[in-house]
Protein backbone atom coordinates (compact mmCIF):
# COMPACT_ATOMS: atom_id res chain seq x y z
CA UNK A 1 0.00 0.00 0.00
CA UNK A 2 1.69 3.18 -0.98
CA UNK A 3 -0.16 6.63 -0.96
CA UNK A 4 0.62 10.24 -3.25
CA UNK A 5 2.09 12.37 -1.02
CA UNK A 6 2.31 16.07 -2.03
CA UNK A 7 4.63 18.53 -0.19
CA UNK A 8 3.59 22.51 -0.62
CA UNK A 9 6.23 24.63 0.19
CA UNK A 10 8.82 22.10 -1.03
CA UNK A 11 12.11 24.52 -1.71
CA UNK A 12 11.70 25.92 2.31
CA UNK A 13 13.27 24.68 5.29
CA UNK A 14 10.61 22.81 6.66
CA UNK A 15 9.48 21.33 3.29
CA UNK A 16 12.80 20.04 2.38
CA UNK A 17 13.13 18.34 5.55
CA UNK A 18 9.83 16.71 5.44
CA UNK A 19 11.07 15.38 2.12
CA UNK A 20 14.38 14.04 3.97
CA UNK A 21 12.10 12.49 6.36
CA UNK A 22 9.43 10.72 4.40
CA UNK A 23 12.35 9.26 3.15
CA UNK A 24 14.75 8.67 5.88
CA UNK A 25 11.57 6.60 7.71
CA UNK A 26 10.31 4.88 4.85
CA UNK A 27 6.53 6.20 4.65
CA UNK A 28 4.64 4.27 2.14
CA UNK A 29 4.28 6.13 -0.55
CA UNK A 30 3.52 5.56 -4.06
CA UNK A 31 4.95 8.64 -5.53
CA UNK A 32 6.03 12.32 -3.90
CA UNK A 33 5.44 15.30 -5.77
CA UNK A 34 7.16 18.35 -4.69
CA UNK A 35 5.20 21.88 -4.76
CA UNK A 36 5.77 25.34 -4.47
CA UNK A 37 4.86 28.81 -5.90
CA UNK A 38 5.15 29.57 -9.69
CA UNK A 39 8.40 31.07 -9.02
CA UNK A 40 10.34 28.29 -7.85
CA UNK A 41 8.36 25.80 -10.49
CA UNK A 42 11.16 23.63 -12.36
CA UNK A 43 13.40 24.26 -9.04
CA UNK A 44 15.45 21.05 -8.42
CA UNK A 45 14.67 19.12 -4.82
CA UNK A 46 16.11 15.79 -3.09
CA UNK A 47 14.19 12.94 -2.09
CA UNK A 48 16.81 9.94 -1.16
CA UNK A 49 18.46 9.30 -3.97
CA UNK A 50 15.47 11.00 -6.45
CA UNK A 51 15.80 14.38 -7.73
CA UNK A 52 12.15 15.99 -8.02
CA UNK A 53 11.60 19.12 -9.78
CA UNK A 54 9.44 21.58 -8.50
CA UNK A 55 5.30 21.36 -9.53
CA UNK A 56 3.72 24.91 -9.57
CA UNK A 57 1.02 25.00 -6.52
CA UNK A 58 -1.33 26.94 -8.53
CA UNK A 59 -1.93 24.89 -11.63
CA UNK A 60 -1.54 21.04 -9.98
CA UNK A 61 -4.47 18.85 -9.78
CA UNK A 62 -4.65 17.25 -6.50
CA UNK A 63 -8.07 15.15 -7.45
CA UNK A 64 -5.59 11.70 -7.09
CA UNK A 65 -3.64 13.17 -4.02
CA UNK A 66 -3.88 11.11 -0.30
CA UNK A 67 -2.04 13.28 1.72
CA UNK A 68 -0.76 16.72 1.22
CA UNK A 69 2.55 18.22 3.73
CA UNK A 70 1.71 21.95 3.88
CA UNK A 71 4.85 24.38 4.87
CA UNK A 72 3.64 27.51 3.08
CA UNK A 73 3.22 29.86 5.26
CA UNK A 74 -0.26 30.93 6.92
CA UNK A 75 -1.49 33.03 3.91
CA UNK A 76 -1.41 30.35 1.27
CA UNK A 77 -2.69 27.57 4.06
CA UNK A 78 -5.89 29.72 4.30
CA UNK A 79 -6.31 30.03 0.57
CA UNK A 80 -5.60 26.00 -0.04
CA UNK A 81 -6.12 23.83 2.64
CA UNK A 82 -9.91 23.78 2.51
CA UNK A 83 -9.57 23.74 -1.31
CA UNK A 84 -7.59 20.67 -0.95
CA UNK A 85 -9.70 19.28 1.89
CA UNK A 86 -12.94 19.17 -0.12
CA UNK A 87 -10.89 17.22 -2.86
CA UNK A 88 -10.68 14.76 -0.37
CA UNK A 89 -7.05 14.61 0.62
CA UNK A 90 -5.85 14.76 4.01
CA UNK A 91 -4.06 18.43 4.65
CA UNK A 92 -1.29 18.32 7.32
CA UNK A 93 -0.77 22.24 7.80
CA UNK A 94 2.21 23.40 9.29
CA UNK A 95 1.05 26.91 9.36
CA UNK A 96 -0.61 28.64 12.22
CA UNK A 97 -3.90 29.37 10.20
CA UNK A 98 -6.07 26.43 11.56
CA UNK A 99 -4.58 25.60 15.05
CA UNK A 100 -7.58 27.29 16.70
CA UNK A 101 -10.37 25.99 14.55
CA UNK A 102 -12.67 23.81 16.48
CA UNK A 103 -13.58 21.87 13.47
CA UNK A 104 -9.20 21.32 13.24
CA UNK A 105 -7.52 18.56 15.49
CA UNK A 106 -3.77 20.16 16.55
CA UNK A 107 -1.92 17.20 17.20
CA UNK A 108 1.64 16.15 18.80
CA UNK A 109 1.07 11.83 18.61
CA UNK A 110 2.86 11.71 21.85
CA UNK A 111 0.28 14.00 23.54
CA UNK A 112 -2.95 13.79 22.33
CA UNK A 113 -3.12 10.89 19.29
CA UNK A 114 -7.04 10.84 20.04
CA UNK A 115 -7.84 13.91 18.81
CA UNK A 116 -7.12 13.22 15.38
CA UNK A 117 -10.15 11.33 14.47
CA UNK A 118 -11.93 14.75 14.45
CA UNK A 119 -9.74 15.43 11.06
CA UNK A 120 -12.49 14.63 8.43
CA UNK A 121 -15.15 17.75 9.34
CA UNK A 122 -12.17 19.79 7.31
CA UNK A 123 -9.58 16.95 6.39
CA UNK A 124 -7.04 19.35 7.56
CA UNK A 125 -5.07 18.53 10.81
CA UNK A 126 -2.76 21.38 12.22
CA UNK A 127 0.88 20.59 13.05
CA UNK A 128 1.69 23.20 16.29
CA UNK A 129 4.04 25.36 16.36
CA UNK A 130 7.53 24.18 17.43
CA UNK A 131 8.53 25.73 20.73
CA UNK A 132 4.98 24.32 21.82
CA UNK A 133 5.44 20.91 19.95
CA UNK A 134 8.76 20.17 22.14
CA UNK A 135 7.44 21.64 25.57
CA UNK A 136 4.58 19.44 25.24
CA UNK A 137 6.29 16.45 24.47
CA UNK A 138 8.32 16.66 27.98
CA UNK A 139 5.00 18.11 29.95
CA UNK A 140 3.01 15.58 28.84
CA UNK A 141 4.20 12.66 30.91
CA UNK A 142 4.78 14.45 33.52
CA UNK A 143 0.93 15.93 33.64
CA UNK A 144 -0.45 12.67 34.00
CA UNK A 145 1.92 12.11 37.05
CA UNK A 146 1.47 15.30 38.72
CA UNK A 147 -1.38 17.17 36.97
CA UNK A 148 0.32 20.42 35.81
CA UNK A 149 -1.43 23.62 37.49
CA UNK A 150 1.04 26.92 35.55
CA UNK A 151 4.11 27.14 33.59
CA UNK A 152 6.26 29.70 33.02
CA UNK A 153 8.42 29.20 29.63
CA UNK A 154 11.45 31.64 28.45
CA UNK A 155 12.39 30.55 25.08
CA UNK A 156 16.18 30.51 23.37
CA UNK A 157 15.14 29.90 19.65
CA UNK A 158 17.24 29.67 16.72
CA UNK A 159 17.19 31.60 13.47
CA UNK A 160 16.07 28.66 11.43
CA UNK A 161 12.45 29.45 12.67
CA UNK A 162 12.59 32.16 10.96
CA UNK A 163 12.52 30.68 7.45
CA UNK A 164 16.53 30.31 5.48
CA UNK A 165 16.16 34.63 5.35
CA UNK A 166 16.73 34.25 9.53
CA UNK A 167 19.72 31.84 8.76
CA UNK A 168 21.26 33.91 5.59
CA UNK A 169 20.87 36.97 8.14
CA UNK A 170 22.62 35.58 11.06
CA UNK A 171 25.23 34.13 8.61
CA UNK A 172 25.86 37.51 6.35
CA UNK A 173 25.66 39.75 9.71
CA UNK A 174 28.55 37.43 11.64
CA UNK A 175 30.50 37.65 8.71
CA UNK A 176 30.35 41.54 8.47
CA UNK A 177 30.80 41.61 11.95
CA UNK A 178 34.31 40.38 11.22
CA UNK A 179 35.36 42.07 8.33
CA UNK A 180 34.16 45.93 10.02
CA UNK A 181 31.35 45.57 7.44
CA UNK A 182 27.75 47.77 7.80
CA UNK A 183 25.73 45.22 9.66
CA UNK A 184 22.34 45.43 8.06
CA UNK A 185 19.26 43.93 9.40
CA UNK A 186 16.34 43.10 7.38
CA UNK A 187 14.72 39.82 8.73
CA UNK A 188 14.57 40.63 12.02
CA UNK A 189 13.51 43.67 13.56
CA UNK A 190 16.93 44.25 15.46
CA UNK A 191 20.92 42.75 14.56
CA UNK A 192 20.63 39.44 15.33
CA UNK A 193 24.11 38.60 15.27
CA UNK A 194 26.28 38.49 18.87
CA UNK A 195 22.96 39.51 20.38
CA UNK A 196 19.43 38.40 21.57
CA UNK A 197 15.72 39.74 20.57
CA UNK A 198 12.36 39.14 23.05
CA UNK A 199 10.48 39.17 19.79
CA UNK A 200 9.18 36.55 17.78
CA UNK A 201 5.87 37.09 15.51
CA UNK A 202 3.71 40.33 15.54
CA UNK A 203 2.93 42.01 18.72
CA UNK A 204 -0.90 41.54 20.24
CA UNK A 205 -2.99 44.03 22.00
CA UNK A 206 -1.99 43.16 25.20
CA UNK A 207 1.94 43.51 24.67
CA UNK A 208 2.68 39.51 24.42
CA UNK A 209 3.80 38.47 21.12
CA UNK A 210 1.49 36.01 18.64
CA UNK A 211 4.44 33.80 19.39
CA UNK A 212 3.82 33.87 23.30
CA UNK A 213 0.35 33.64 22.46
CA UNK A 214 0.55 30.34 20.94
CA UNK A 215 1.98 28.76 23.52
CA UNK A 216 -0.66 29.52 26.08
CA UNK A 217 -3.20 28.89 23.14
CA UNK A 218 -1.89 25.51 22.21
CA UNK A 219 -1.09 23.95 25.28
CA UNK A 220 -4.57 24.76 26.69
CA UNK A 221 -5.58 23.13 23.41
CA UNK A 222 -3.60 19.97 23.24
CA UNK A 223 -2.79 18.90 26.68
CA UNK A 224 -5.43 20.60 29.23
CA UNK A 225 -7.32 23.78 29.31
CA UNK A 226 -7.14 24.42 32.74
CA UNK A 227 -3.00 24.88 32.51
CA UNK A 228 -2.19 28.13 33.11
CA UNK A 229 1.17 29.22 30.92
CA UNK A 230 2.59 32.79 30.21
CA UNK A 231 5.77 32.68 27.88
CA UNK A 232 8.46 35.23 27.06
CA UNK A 233 10.16 34.22 23.60
CA UNK A 234 13.50 35.23 22.25
CA UNK A 235 15.55 35.40 19.06
CA UNK A 236 18.63 33.70 19.73
CA UNK A 237 21.93 33.78 17.16
CA UNK A 238 22.00 29.73 16.98
CA UNK A 239 21.26 28.15 13.68
CA UNK A 240 18.85 25.27 14.63
CA UNK A 241 17.64 24.13 17.80
CA UNK A 242 15.05 25.86 20.18
CA UNK A 243 15.90 25.64 23.85
CA UNK A 244 13.45 26.33 26.34
CA UNK A 245 13.76 27.34 30.76
CA UNK A 246 10.78 25.88 32.04
CA UNK A 247 9.43 26.09 35.25
CA UNK A 248 6.20 24.03 36.05
CA UNK A 249 4.01 24.24 39.37
CA UNK A 250 2.57 20.68 40.37
CA UNK A 251 -0.55 20.12 42.05
CA UNK A 252 0.75 17.07 43.14
CA UNK A 253 4.50 16.27 45.00
CA UNK A 254 7.15 15.22 42.27
CA UNK A 255 10.48 15.02 42.67
CA UNK A 256 13.54 15.78 40.20
CA UNK A 257 13.67 12.08 40.57
CA UNK A 258 10.93 10.72 39.84
CA UNK A 259 10.42 13.36 37.10
CA UNK A 260 13.59 12.01 35.54
CA UNK A 261 12.01 8.50 35.57
CA UNK A 262 8.96 9.31 33.87
CA UNK A 263 11.09 11.60 30.97
CA UNK A 264 13.65 8.36 30.89
CA UNK A 265 10.45 6.36 29.83
CA UNK A 266 8.41 9.02 28.09
CA UNK A 267 8.25 8.43 24.56
CA UNK A 268 10.27 10.82 22.11
CA UNK A 269 11.88 11.93 25.17
CA UNK A 270 15.87 11.85 26.09
CA UNK A 271 16.98 12.84 29.26
CA UNK A 272 20.83 14.37 29.20
CA UNK A 273 21.35 14.81 32.82
CA UNK A 274 24.28 14.85 34.74
CA UNK A 275 25.71 17.02 37.53
CA UNK A 276 29.27 17.86 35.57
CA UNK A 277 30.42 20.14 33.17
CA UNK A 278 28.81 19.21 29.21
CA UNK A 279 26.57 16.95 31.49
CA UNK A 280 23.24 18.65 29.20
CA UNK A 281 21.90 19.15 25.83
CA UNK A 282 22.75 22.41 24.32
CA UNK A 283 21.10 23.30 20.75
CA UNK A 284 24.15 22.41 18.27
CA UNK A 285 23.89 18.59 19.42
CA UNK A 286 19.83 18.63 18.85
CA UNK A 287 20.20 19.30 15.43
CA UNK A 288 19.50 16.94 12.99
CA UNK A 289 18.06 15.05 15.58
CA UNK A 290 14.23 13.58 16.39
CA UNK A 291 14.44 13.70 19.86
CA UNK A 292 13.13 16.23 22.35
CA UNK A 293 16.17 16.36 25.22
CA UNK A 294 15.74 17.13 28.89
CA UNK A 295 18.33 18.30 31.25
CA UNK A 296 18.91 20.09 34.18
CA UNK A 297 15.79 18.78 36.14
CA UNK A 298 15.28 20.19 39.08
CA UNK A 299 13.38 21.33 42.37
CA UNK A 300 12.01 24.73 42.57
CA UNK A 301 12.22 25.24 46.55
CA UNK A 302 10.75 28.91 45.86
CA UNK A 303 7.49 27.14 45.49
CA UNK A 304 5.54 23.91 46.54
CA UNK A 305 5.52 21.27 44.07
CA UNK A 306 7.63 22.95 41.48
CA UNK A 307 10.50 21.51 38.79
CA UNK A 308 12.48 23.37 36.79
CA UNK A 309 13.32 21.80 33.05
CA UNK A 310 15.98 22.85 30.31
CA UNK A 311 14.12 21.47 27.21
CA UNK A 312 16.08 21.50 24.07
CA UNK A 313 14.80 20.37 20.16
CA UNK A 314 15.05 20.42 16.26
CA UNK A 315 12.73 23.03 15.50
CA UNK A 316 13.08 22.07 11.86
CA UNK A 317 12.36 18.27 12.65
CA UNK A 318 10.09 17.64 15.96
CA UNK A 319 8.90 21.58 16.14
CA UNK A 320 7.75 20.65 12.16
CA UNK A 321 8.57 18.15 9.58
CA UNK A 322 8.77 15.38 11.77
CA UNK A 323 5.93 15.98 13.81
CA UNK A 324 3.89 16.42 10.52
CA UNK A 325 5.27 13.04 8.92
CA UNK A 326 4.27 11.24 12.23
CA UNK A 327 0.89 12.83 12.06
CA UNK A 328 0.58 10.88 8.49
CA UNK A 329 1.92 7.73 10.18
CA UNK A 330 -0.97 7.97 12.94
CA UNK A 331 -3.73 8.51 10.04
CA UNK A 332 -2.19 5.50 8.28
CA UNK A 333 -1.45 3.59 11.64
CA UNK A 334 -5.13 3.75 12.77
CA UNK A 335 -6.59 2.65 9.28
CA UNK A 336 -7.91 6.51 8.74
CA UNK A 337 -6.75 6.84 5.27
CA UNK A 338 -6.78 4.64 2.51
CA UNK A 339 -5.09 5.25 -0.95
CA UNK A 340 -7.65 6.84 -3.85
CA UNK A 341 -5.54 4.48 -6.05
CA UNK A 342 -4.95 1.01 -5.06
CA UNK A 343 -1.98 -0.56 -6.35
CA UNK A 344 -2.98 -3.36 -9.36
C1 LIG B 1 9.88 30.74 15.02
N1 LIG B 1 8.27 29.25 16.04
O1 LIG B 1 10.78 30.16 15.62
C2 LIG B 1 8.50 30.13 14.92
C3 LIG B 1 8.39 29.45 13.59
O2 LIG B 1 3.66 29.37 13.97
O3 LIG B 1 4.57 27.74 12.91
C4 LIG B 1 7.09 28.72 13.37
C5 LIG B 1 5.91 29.63 13.32
C6 LIG B 1 4.63 28.86 13.40
O4 LIG B 1 10.01 31.83 14.47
Amino acid sequence: MGFKVAVVGATGNVGREMLNILEERGFPVSEVVALASRRSQGTEVSFGDKTLKVKALETYDFSDTDIVLMSAGGNVSKEWSPKIGKQGCVVIDNSSAFRTDTDVPLIVPEVNPDAIEGFTRKNIIANPNCSTAQMLVALKPLHDAATIRRVVVSTYQSVSGAGKEGMDELFTQTRAVFVADPVEAKKFTKRIAFNVIPHIDVFMEDGTTKEEWKMVAETKKMLDPKIKVTATCVRVPVFIGHSEAVNIEFEKPITADEARDILREAPGCLVIDKHEDGGYITPIESAGEDATYISRIREDSTIDNGLNLWIVSDNLRKGAALNTVQIAELLVARGLIQPKKQAA
